[in-house]
């Protein structure tokens, strides 16, 4: 059985819609960051740098923070997700690593100046905001005539997608990037990425989103 703490964020999505594409049985532990629930001791014991996701497997005793290298731990524990080939796994891990170093941490910091109205936040908006497009730019072309990021179904997936499922907030049009919005929509029909995006909305019982925002997501 693994105990995956989270809450409703693209880091902690990624880890949710993984399990429910592995099908292995988990329990939530919801961890309300807006009430500061992740400066619990005890979460802290599991996570230290108090952010979710994190995960405690209790087959092997691995308790394990930093949602990258929780989707490389049940990718390998599972052997799904991950090619075996080393030019393979490195691909997929190229674009975990892009998404890990660039793409969360950039459009984080747009969601968060995107919500700040003073100078400062308009300076920090703008910066963000170029950069972020530039990243959608990259991601667009990767997916150029391919369904998923790295040919088939992986963990790049897992850890990218929710973060695009953030669009709106982002003040990002997905109609400029038609590759993006093929496979967003592609995924998104995919049960397991709809319970696992919803999931710590169920187990927190706070009111669900009617559905993944995507009205302002058109394929061309
Ligand atoms: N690099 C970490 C980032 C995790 C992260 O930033 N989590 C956010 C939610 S998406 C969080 O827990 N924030 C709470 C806080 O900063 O106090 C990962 O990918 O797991």
């Amino acid at each position: 059985m693994i105990d995956l703490h989270t809450w409703d964020t693209p880091n902690g999505r990624k880890v949710s819609i993984m399990l429910e594409e592995l099908a292995v049985p988990y329990r939530v532990h919801p961890v309300n960051i807006g009430e500061g629930a992740q400066f619990a001791p005890s979460f802290l014991k599991v996570a230290p740098n108090n952010k979710v996701p994190a995960i405690v497997d209790h087959d092997s005793g691995v308790s394990l923070m930093e949602s990258g290298a929780i989707l490389i731990y049940l990718a390998r524990k599972y052997g799904k997700f991950l090619p075996q080939s080393a030019d393979g796994e490195a691909e997929v891990l190229q674009w975990l690593m892009w998404q890990m170093g660039g793409f969360g941490p950039m459009l984080g910091q747009l969601m968060h100046f995107n919500s700040v109205q003073d100078e400062q936040g308009g300076y920090a908006q703008a910066r963000f905001s170029k950069e972020s497009q530039r990243l959608y730019g990259v991601l667009d072309q990767q997916l150029q005539g391919k369904s998923y990021i790295c040919g088939t179904l992986s963990i790049a997936d897992f850890a990218i997608w929710p973060w695009v499922a953030r669009a709106e907030p982002q003040k990002i049009s997905l109609v400029d990037f038609p590759n993006v919005s093929r496979w967003f929509q592609l995924l998104r029909q995919r049960p397991s990425f709809e319970r696992g995006y919803h999931i710590t909305n169920k187990v927190a019982d706070v009111p669900m989103p009617a559905a993944v925002k995507t009205d302002a997501v058109k394929t061309k």
